[in-house]
Protein backbone atom coordinates (compact mmCIF):
# COMPACT_ATOMS: atom_id res chain seq x y z
CA UNK A 1 0.00 0.00 0.00
CA UNK A 2 1.52 3.72 -0.97
CA UNK A 3 0.61 5.44 2.40
CA UNK A 4 1.94 8.48 4.10
CA UNK A 5 0.88 10.70 6.58
CA UNK A 6 1.94 13.91 7.70
CA UNK A 7 1.52 16.59 10.89
CA UNK A 8 2.18 20.65 10.55
CA UNK A 9 1.85 22.73 12.52
CA UNK A 10 2.08 26.69 11.74
CA UNK A 11 0.85 29.78 13.61
CA UNK A 12 -1.60 29.83 11.07
CA UNK A 13 -2.83 26.17 10.88
CA UNK A 14 -2.77 22.85 12.52
CA UNK A 15 -3.19 19.84 10.34
CA UNK A 16 -3.03 15.83 10.53
CA UNK A 17 -3.12 14.24 7.01
CA UNK A 18 -3.00 11.11 5.87
CA UNK A 19 -3.49 9.39 2.43
CA UNK A 20 -4.00 5.63 0.89
CA UNK A 21 -3.17 6.03 -2.82
CA UNK A 22 -4.64 2.38 -2.68
CA UNK A 23 -7.76 2.89 -1.25
CA UNK A 24 -11.69 2.61 -2.21
CA UNK A 25 -12.13 6.44 -1.58
CA UNK A 26 -13.01 6.48 2.01
CA UNK A 27 -12.72 9.80 3.41
CA UNK A 28 -12.61 11.67 7.33
CA UNK A 29 -12.48 15.35 6.62
CA UNK A 30 -13.12 17.95 8.94
CA UNK A 31 -11.34 21.20 8.01
CA UNK A 32 -13.70 23.75 9.49
CA UNK A 33 -14.74 25.17 5.60
CA UNK A 34 -18.27 23.54 4.86
CA UNK A 35 -17.36 23.56 1.22
CA UNK A 36 -13.97 22.72 1.25
CA UNK A 37 -15.02 19.43 3.16
CA UNK A 38 -17.54 18.85 0.39
CA UNK A 39 -14.54 19.18 -2.39
CA UNK A 40 -11.81 16.96 -0.34
CA UNK A 41 -14.88 14.18 0.20
CA UNK A 42 -15.22 14.01 -3.15
CA UNK A 43 -11.83 14.04 -4.13
CA UNK A 44 -11.19 11.01 -2.07
CA UNK A 45 -14.00 8.77 -3.59
CA UNK A 46 -13.23 9.75 -7.00
CA UNK A 47 -9.49 9.40 -6.81
CA UNK A 48 -9.81 6.04 -4.89
CA UNK A 49 -7.52 7.56 -2.34
CA UNK A 50 -8.67 7.11 0.93
CA UNK A 51 -7.76 10.43 2.72
CA UNK A 52 -8.10 11.69 6.74
CA UNK A 53 -7.90 15.42 6.98
CA UNK A 54 -7.98 17.26 10.32
CA UNK A 55 -6.91 20.94 10.24
CA UNK A 56 -7.70 23.70 13.11
CA UNK A 57 -6.91 26.61 11.09
CA UNK A 58 -7.32 30.49 11.24
CA UNK A 59 -10.73 30.43 9.56
CA UNK A 60 -11.83 33.61 11.94
CA UNK A 61 -9.53 35.49 9.43
CA UNK A 62 -10.84 33.55 6.21
CA UNK A 63 -10.26 29.84 4.95
CA UNK A 64 -6.87 30.98 2.77
CA UNK A 65 -4.38 29.34 5.36
CA UNK A 66 -6.57 26.18 5.77
CA UNK A 67 -6.93 25.80 2.04
CA UNK A 68 -3.35 26.21 0.96
CA UNK A 69 -1.62 24.48 3.88
CA UNK A 70 -3.87 21.26 3.04
CA UNK A 71 -3.17 21.49 -0.33
CA UNK A 72 0.68 21.76 0.45
CA UNK A 73 0.16 18.68 2.67
CA UNK A 74 -1.80 16.76 0.38
CA UNK A 75 1.22 17.54 -2.64
CA UNK A 76 3.54 16.52 -0.25
CA UNK A 77 1.90 13.27 0.63
CA UNK A 78 0.97 12.44 -2.91
CA UNK A 79 4.90 12.74 -3.90
CA UNK A 80 6.33 10.63 -0.68
CA UNK A 81 3.72 7.62 -0.82
CA UNK A 82 4.32 7.46 -4.83
CA UNK A 83 8.09 6.84 -4.28
CA UNK A 84 9.82 6.01 -6.88
CA UNK A 85 7.20 5.85 -9.42
CA UNK A 86 8.08 3.04 -10.96
CA UNK A 87 5.24 0.91 -12.80
CA UNK A 88 3.08 3.91 -12.41
CA UNK A 89 0.50 5.16 -15.65
CA UNK A 90 1.82 8.92 -15.16
CA UNK A 91 -0.13 10.41 -17.10
CA UNK A 92 -3.96 10.67 -16.88
CA UNK A 93 -7.39 13.16 -17.83
CA UNK A 94 -10.80 13.44 -17.33
CA UNK A 95 -13.52 15.32 -18.76
CA UNK A 96 -16.39 16.01 -15.54
CA UNK A 97 -19.96 17.11 -16.92
CA UNK A 98 -22.19 18.74 -14.11
CA UNK A 99 -25.24 19.07 -15.55
CA UNK A 100 -24.38 22.78 -17.67
CA UNK A 101 -20.81 22.73 -16.75
CA UNK A 102 -17.41 20.45 -18.52
CA UNK A 103 -14.35 20.91 -16.11
CA UNK A 104 -11.48 18.50 -17.43
CA UNK A 105 -8.00 17.81 -15.91
CA UNK A 106 -4.74 16.54 -17.24
CA UNK A 107 -2.06 15.62 -15.63
CA UNK A 108 1.99 14.30 -15.75
CA UNK A 109 3.69 12.80 -12.85
CA UNK A 110 6.34 14.39 -14.24
CA UNK A 111 8.60 15.55 -10.76
CA UNK A 112 7.91 19.29 -12.78
CA UNK A 113 5.66 20.90 -11.22
CA UNK A 114 3.45 23.22 -13.03
CA UNK A 115 -0.48 24.18 -12.68
CA UNK A 116 -2.07 26.07 -15.63
CA UNK A 117 -5.35 27.29 -14.29
CA UNK A 118 -8.18 28.23 -16.52
CA UNK A 119 -11.55 28.80 -14.82
CA UNK A 120 -13.78 32.02 -14.76
CA UNK A 121 -15.68 31.37 -11.61
CA UNK A 122 -19.02 33.82 -11.74
CA UNK A 123 -19.35 34.17 -7.86
CA UNK A 124 -16.53 35.02 -5.25
CA UNK A 125 -18.02 33.08 -2.56
CA UNK A 126 -19.35 29.20 -1.92
CA UNK A 127 -20.50 29.27 1.88
CA UNK A 128 -17.38 30.44 3.59
CA UNK A 129 -15.06 29.46 0.59
CA UNK A 130 -13.79 32.45 -1.67
CA UNK A 131 -14.03 30.49 -5.31
CA UNK A 132 -10.49 32.27 -6.22
CA UNK A 133 -9.06 29.57 -3.15
CA UNK A 134 -9.67 26.36 -5.99
CA UNK A 135 -6.55 27.84 -7.63
CA UNK A 136 -4.69 28.69 -4.58
CA UNK A 137 -5.61 25.05 -3.27
CA UNK A 138 -4.85 23.37 -6.84
CA UNK A 139 -1.53 25.55 -6.98
CA UNK A 140 -0.29 24.06 -3.71
CA UNK A 141 -0.55 20.42 -4.79
CA UNK A 142 1.17 20.71 -8.09
CA UNK A 143 4.37 22.40 -6.49
CA UNK A 144 4.66 20.24 -3.90
CA UNK A 145 3.31 17.04 -5.32
CA UNK A 146 5.63 17.82 -8.30
CA UNK A 147 3.14 17.60 -10.54
CA UNK A 148 2.17 18.81 -14.02
CA UNK A 149 -1.55 19.76 -14.04
CA UNK A 150 -3.75 21.32 -16.39
CA UNK A 151 -7.46 22.15 -14.97
CA UNK A 152 -10.26 24.16 -17.21
CA UNK A 153 -13.25 24.64 -16.97
CA UNK A 154 -14.38 24.30 -20.79
CA UNK A 155 -17.81 26.10 -20.49
CA UNK A 156 -20.57 26.27 -17.32
CA UNK A 157 -22.32 29.26 -15.49
CA UNK A 158 -23.16 27.56 -11.71
CA UNK A 159 -20.17 28.22 -9.53
CA UNK A 160 -20.58 25.33 -7.29
CA UNK A 161 -21.02 22.90 -10.34
CA UNK A 162 -17.70 24.79 -11.93
CA UNK A 163 -15.31 24.00 -8.80
CA UNK A 164 -16.69 20.61 -8.55
CA UNK A 165 -16.53 19.55 -11.62
CA UNK A 166 -12.52 20.71 -11.12
CA UNK A 167 -12.41 18.66 -8.40
CA UNK A 168 -13.66 15.72 -9.64
CA UNK A 169 -11.93 15.90 -12.73
CA UNK A 170 -8.78 16.34 -10.73
CA UNK A 171 -9.61 13.09 -8.69
CA UNK A 172 -10.30 10.55 -11.70
CA UNK A 173 -7.18 12.09 -13.47
CA UNK A 174 -5.11 11.32 -10.47
CA UNK A 175 -6.54 8.12 -10.07
CA UNK A 176 -5.61 7.41 -13.80
CA UNK A 177 -1.99 8.65 -13.20
CA UNK A 178 -1.03 6.82 -10.43
CA UNK A 179 -2.48 3.64 -11.20
CA UNK A 180 -0.36 0.42 -11.84
CA UNK A 181 0.54 0.24 -15.90
CA UNK A 182 1.61 -3.71 -15.79
CA UNK A 183 5.45 -3.17 -16.12
CA UNK A 184 7.91 -2.70 -13.56
CA UNK A 185 9.39 0.46 -15.57
CA UNK A 186 9.94 3.94 -14.53
CA UNK A 187 7.85 5.89 -17.15
CA UNK A 188 10.56 7.88 -19.07
CA UNK A 189 12.45 7.43 -21.87
CA UNK A 190 15.30 9.33 -19.80
CA UNK A 191 14.96 6.88 -17.71
CA UNK A 192 14.53 9.94 -14.79
CA UNK A 193 11.43 11.94 -13.29
CA UNK A 194 12.56 14.30 -10.64
CA UNK A 195 11.38 14.57 -7.23
MN1 LIG B 1 -21.95 19.69 -4.69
Amino acid sequence: MRTAELKRETKETKIEIRVNLDGTGESSIQTGVGFFNHMLTLLAFHSQMDLDVKVEGDTWIDAHHTVEDVGIALGQLIAKSLGDKVGIRRYGSSYMPMDETLARAVIDVSGRPFLVYQADIRNPKLGDFDTELAEEFFRAVAMNGRLTLHLAVLYGSNSHHMIEGLFKAFGRALAEAVSSDGTNRLPSTKGWIEG
